[in-house]
C-alpha cells in the first residue's frame, strides 16, 4: 500500500478508533442555545502536525478565524488539501522541514475533510465552530466541556463514520452535567 519508504507501516485507517468501548475522535459542540452570542478568536494557535505520515491530531476543533499552525515533521513532503463544503479549497506542498503553514477558516463547517495529495491513507477532519466550548473525545471516551453560562443547550457529538447524535442539556449556575453517548456500529 505505502508507496512512500519514509512512511511504513503507517498506512492505516483511523476511520473508527474504539478501545475497551470507548469511542475516541468523536467532536463534542454546543450546536444550540448560545444564538447571537459573539465569543473572542483565541490568539493561541492550534496545531495540526504530521508525523509518521499520519496527521496529529485525527480530529481537531479550531474557532472560525483562529489560527491552525501546520507542521511537517516528517523526512517526506505531504500536501495538505482541505476540501471544504462551505470554505475556501486548498492544496499547499510541505517539505521536510518546511516552516509551518498558518492557516484558518472563514466560515462554520463540522467535519471538513483534510486529505494528503502524496498519502493517500492521511486523512483527519477539522470542525470549525463560532464558540469555544467544544471537545473531542480522548482514548477513554471522555470529554470535558467547561465554563459554559446556564442555558438550554442542544449538544452535538459527531462522529466521521457514525453520524451524529444530539442531546438536550439544562445548566444552572454552577451546574455541572454528565452526558453519556452511545455510538451503533
Ligand atoms: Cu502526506
Amino acid at each position: 500500500m505505502s508507496q512512500d519508504s519514509n512512511c511504513s507501516g503507517s498506512n492505516t485507517a483511523e476511520n473508527i478508533v474504539v478501545s475497551g468501548g470507548h469511542l475516541e475522535n468523536v467532536f463534542i459542540y454546543v450546536k444550540e442555545g448560545l444564538s447571537s452570542r459573539a465569543f473572542d478568536v483565541p490568539k493561541e494557535a492550534v496545531t495540526l502536525t504530521q508525523s509518521g505520515c499520519k496527521y496529529k491530531p485525527h480530529v481537531l476543533g479550531v474557532m472560525v478565524g483562529q489560527t491552525i499552525t501546520i507542521v511537517n515533521g516528517d523526512p517526506t513532503t505531504h500536501n495538505i488539501h482541505p476540501t471544504p463544503k462551505d470554505n475556501r479549497e486548498w492544496n499547499e506542498s510541505q517539505a521536510p522541514q518546511a516552516l509551518p503553514l498558518e492557516k484558518t477558516f472563514a466560515r462554520e463547517e463540522i467535519l471538513l475533510p483534510v486529505k494528503c495529495n502524496q498519502h493517500p491513507w492521511m486523512r483527519m477532519f477539522v470542525n470549525v465552530v463560532k464558540n469555544p466550548f467544544y471537545a473531542v473525545s480522548g482514548p477513554d471516551g471522555k470529554f470535558e466541556i467547561k465554563g459554559l453560562p446556564p442555558g438550554d443547550y442542544t449538544i452535538a457529538f459527531v462522529h466521521e463514520k457514525l453520524g451524529e447524535q444530539d442531546q438536550k442539556v439544562t445548566l444552572a449556575a454552577k451546574d455541572s452535567k454528565t452526558i453519556d453517548v452511545s455510538f451503533k456500529q
